[in-house]
C-alpha cells in the first residue's frame, strides 16, 4: 500500500502511512501517547518498534476505512470523518516520532534502526506539531482531494445548462478531432481547480512547517530523503537518467509535431517556438500520447495489421448490452437504457480485470480474493460524486484489497488495470512484513510493478488472448507495435519530471505563490516541449487540475518506474530464458520469472532498493539503458522520419531561469 499522502492512505504510492493519532487535546510538549499505550519503562529500541508495528496495525484501518468512504462518496459528513481520521493518524505519528528521540545514538539492531528512519518518512503530509495546524492540514486536504474528485465544468449550450466531469471531458480529448471542441474541453477542465490555489498556497505553509518539525528543510527535501540515497543524490540521479532518455523524447515530439501540423494545417499543429499544443495531445496533462494513435500510427491497418485493443473492448461492451436487451420483452424505457449501459460497463470492467488478473497468476500468483470482487469500485457510480483517478488499497495489511476506478472499455483503463494489480499483488506479498516495512523497495519500485506487466502483453501475446486480430513479422509492424508503447511510455518521461520540480520549487521557495503558473508553464515548455494555445495567467491554478497535486501524491515514483519497469522487463524476461530482441519478450506463463518477481515483492522496504534491485536484475543502478535498447528500432525509424526538419523546441523566456530563452533541444 502505499499509502499516501494525505489522507488517504493508500493508494498510489509506497511508502509507508502516514499517521497519528489520537490526542483529543494535547499540548505539543507533553509527548502524548494517548490513544495508545505511554511508552514502558525501560523500553528498548527493539521493543519500541514492535509496539509501533504493532498500534500501527491497529490503528489503521481506521483511517483507510474513512478515507475509502470519503473517496468513493463524496459529501461534508465523508470529509468530515476522513479529514478528522488523518489528523488522528498523524498526531499519533508525532507521537511516535517524538518517543523515537529518545533511542538516538543507542544501540539497536540494523532492522530497527532502518524502521526508525522510515518512521519519520512514512508520509508525504508532514504534520504540525501544532494541533490546530495540524487539523487545519487534514481539513485542506481532504477539501484538495474532495474538489478535484468532483470537479465539474458547466456551460451554457443552446439556453440549457450542461456539466460534465473529467470523464466526459477526456471523452472529447480521446476521440474528437476537432481544435476548438478539445480546447474547449481542455479549457473546462482548467477552470475545476482555480478556487483551489489559495488553499493549495496554505497547505503547502502547513506541511512545511511540519517537515521543519521533523528536522527537514522544507516538504521537497522530505520527499526526496526516501531513497536511501541524499535528498541531493536522488536530484541528480533523476537529471541523469533525463539526459540519457532525452534524445528519444525529442524525436518523438518532432515527429507528433510534423504529423498534428499536416493534421490541423495552418501551423495550427504547434505552438510559437515549436511546441506542441496542450489541447491538442489526446490527454489533459499531455502526459500520454496514446489517444493520437489515428493521427501518429506509423503505417496503416492494411500495411501493418490491427493494433487497437480499444475497438474490441468496445465491441464487449456493446455485445454484452445487446445480450442485455434480447434478454427484455420489450424495447426498453429510457431508464431501463440507463440500467442496461450501467450493467453492461460493470460487466466488461470485471471482465477486464479479470484478464488481468490471469497474467498474475500465470506466474504463479494467487487469485484475488472474493473480498476483492465484492468491494472494489469498479466503475463510476451514478448517484454520488467519487475520486476517479485510479488507485489500488490496502485497508488492513490481511488480505482486504481494492481498488478504485472509473473503468472504460479502452486502452488506457485495461493497462491501468494491469498497473493498479501491480500495487495489490505488492500489498498481497509484504503483508507479511512488519508494518513499517510494508512499502515498495522505493516508491518507484511500487509504481513499476503492474507496468512490468504491461511491457510483456506483446503483440503476440494479445493476439492469443483474442483481443487483437493476426499480427504480421514485418518491419512495418514492429515499428507500430513500438509506436504504440512509446507514445504510453516515453511521452510519459518529461511529465514525470516536471511535477516536481515544480512542487520542489514550491516547496523550497523559489516558487512563489504569484508565480504558480507561470512556473509551471515553464517548466511543461523546458522539459515537455508542450504549451497552452491561449495565455494562462495567474488568475488560473493549473497545477491544480493535475490529481496528484491537489491529492499531495509525490510524482517523482512514476519518472523512477517508467525507467526501473524496463530493467525489470529485461530481468524477468532473462529469468524466463527469453532469447531475441528484447520487445519480443513475454514472460506470460512462465513460473520461473514469476518466483523472481514475488521473491521481489515479498522484500518490500525491508532493505534498501538497491540491493532489492540487485538481486533482481544483478545492478544496483537505476539506468534507462534497457528502455534505449526495448525502443532502439524505433528510435533508428524516427531518426529517418524527422531527418531535414528542425527538431527541438524553443521554450519562451522562462521565469525561474536565467533571462535568455534557450533552445531546450536542437538536434534533428
Ligand atoms: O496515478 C497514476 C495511477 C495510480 S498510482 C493511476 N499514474 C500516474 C498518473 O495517472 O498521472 C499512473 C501513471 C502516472
Ligand atoms: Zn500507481
Amino acid at each position: 500500500m502505499t499509502h499516501r499522502h494525505v489522507l488517504l492512505a493508500f493508494a498510489i504510492t509506497a511508502g509507508l502511512l502516514s499517521l497519528a493519532a489520537c490526542r483529543k487535546t494535547p499540548s505539543p510538549t507533553e509527548s502524548p501517547a494517548s490513544a495508545t499505550q505511554a511508552a514502558p519503562e525501560g523500553e528498548t529500541a527493539d521493543q519500541f518498534i514492535a509496539r509501533v508495528n504493532d498500534e500501527f496495525r491497529k490503528m489503521y484501518p481506521e483511517l483507510t476505512a474513512a478515507q475509502w468512504l470519503s473517496n468513493t462518496y463524496i459529501n461534508d459528513d465523508s470529509q468530515l470523518l476522513a479529514s478528522k481520521a488523518n489528523e488522528r493518524w498523524l498526531g499519533q505519528l508525532n507521537s511516535w516520532i517524538e518517543q523515537a528521540k529518545k533511542f538516538e545514538g543507542q544501540k539497536m539492531s540494523p532492522d530497527t534502526a532502518r524502521a526508525i528512519r522510515l518512521l519519520k518518512l512514512s508520509t508525504s503530509m508532514p504534520p504540525p506539531r501544532d494541533p490546530a495546524k495540524l487539523a487545519e492540514l487534514t481539513q485542506i486536504a481532504t477539501k484538495l482531494e474532495g474538489m478535484y474528485g468532483a470537479g465539474t465544468y458547466c456551460k451554457e449550450e443552446g439556453g440549457e445548462k450542461r456539466c460534465r466531469q473529467i470523464g466526459e471531458l477526456e471523452e472529447v480529448l480521446r476521440h474528437s478531432r476537432d481544435y476548438d471542441e478539445q480546447l474547449d474541453a481542455w479549457q473546462g477542465w482548467h477552470t475545476i481547480s482555480v478556487p483551489m490555489r489559495k488553499d493549495y498556497t496554505r497547505f503547502t505553509e502547513l506541511v512545511n512547517e511540519g517537515a521543519r518539525d521533523l528536522g527537514f528543510a522544507d516538504a521537497g527535501e522530505m520527499w526526496r530523503s526516501g531513497y536511501d540515497m541524499t535528498p541531493v543524490e536522488i536530484a541528480a540521479e533523476t537529471d541523469q537518467l533525463w539526459v540519457q532518455v532525452k534524445p528519444l523524447y525529442e524525436q518523438l515530439h518532432c515527429f507528433a509535431r510534423t504529423r498534428l501540423n499536416a493534421k490541423y494545417g495552418d501551423g495550427r499543429g504547434e505552438v510559437t517556438g515549436g511546441l506542441l499544443p496542450a489541447h491538442l495531445m489526446g490527454n489533459l496533462w499531455q502526459q500520454d500520447w496514446g489517444n493520437l494513435w489515428d493521427i501518429l500510427a506509423p503505417y496503416s491497418e492494411a500495411q501493418a495489421g490491427k493494433l487497437d485493443i480499444s475497438s474490441t473492448l468496445q465491441t464487449m461492451y456493446e455485445e454484452d448490452y445487446r445480450e442485455r436487451q434480447r434478454q427484455l420483452a420489450d424495447e426498453p424505457t429510457p431508464e431501463e437504457q440507463v440500467e442496461l449501459e450501467h450493467a453492461a460497463q460493470l460487466d466488461v470492467a470485471r471482465q477486464m480485470t479479470e484478464r488481468a488478473q490471469d497474467f498474475y497468476t500465470s506466474l504463479g500468483m494467487p487469485r484475488l480474493p472474493d473480498s476483492y470482487w465484492q468491494k472494489t469500485q469498479f466503475i463510476k457510480p451514478r448517484d454520488r460524486d467519487v475520486v476517479c483517478h485510479a488507485s489500488a488499497w490496502d485497508m488492513n495489511m490481511t488480505g482486504d484489497v481494492r481498488t478504485k476506478m472509473c473503468t472504460k472499455p479502452n486502452e488506457e483503463d485495461f493497462t491501468t488495470i494491469y498497473h493498479e494489480l501491480g500495487h495489490v499483488y505488492y500489498y498481497l506479498a509484504y503483508n507479511k512484513l512488519p508494518p513499517l516495512f510494508q512499502g515498495g523497495a522505493n516508491d518507484g519500485f511500487h509504481e513499476a510493478i503492474g507496468d512490468t506487466i504491461v511491457l510483456a502483453m506483446t503483440p503476440k501475446y494479445l493476439q492469443s488472448i483474442g483481443l487483437v486480430g493476426a499480427q504480421q513479422q514485418s518491419q512495418e509492424a514492429l515499428i507500430n507495435s513500438q509506436m504504440r508503447m512509446a507514445l504510453a511510455k516515453v511521452s510519459f518521461l518529461p511529465f514525470g519530471l516536471m511535477i516536481d520540480r515544480w512542487r520542489w520549487g514550491v516547496f523550497d521557495g523559489s516558487i512563489k505563490p504569484d508565480q504558480y503558473n507561470q512556473a509551471w508553464w515553464d517548466l511543461k515548455a523546458k522539459y515537455q516541449g508542450v504549451a497552452p494555445a491561449s495565455p494562462r495567467g495567474e488568475e488560473f491554478f493549473d497545477p491544480g487540475a493535475k490529481y496528484h497535486v491537489p491529492g499531495n501524491t509525490p510524482y517523482t515514483r512514476y519518472f523512477l518506474s517508467h525507467v526501473l519497469q524496463f530493467q525489470f522487463y529485461k530481468a524477468l524476461c532473462d529469468a524466463a530464458g527469453h532469447k531475441g530482441p528484447l520487445y519480443e519478450c513475454s514472460f506470460y506463463g512462465n513460473k520461473a520469472a514469476g518466483e523472481k518477481f514475488w521473491a521481489m515483492l515479498g522484500k518490500g522496504a525491508s532493505q534498501p532498493w538497491q540491493q532489492t534491485l540487485q538481486q533482481l536484475s544483478g545492478s544496483d543502478k537505476m539506468d534507462a539503458t534497457a528502455m534505449l535498447e526495448y525502443f532502439a528500432p524505433l528510435q533508428a525509424w524516427l531518426k529517418q522520419q524527422n531527418e531535414g526538419q528542425q527538431c527541438g523546441w524553443q521554450a519562451p523566456t522562462a521565469s525561474m531561469e536565467k533571462p535568455a530563452a534557450k533552445p531546450a533541444a536542437t538536434q534533428g
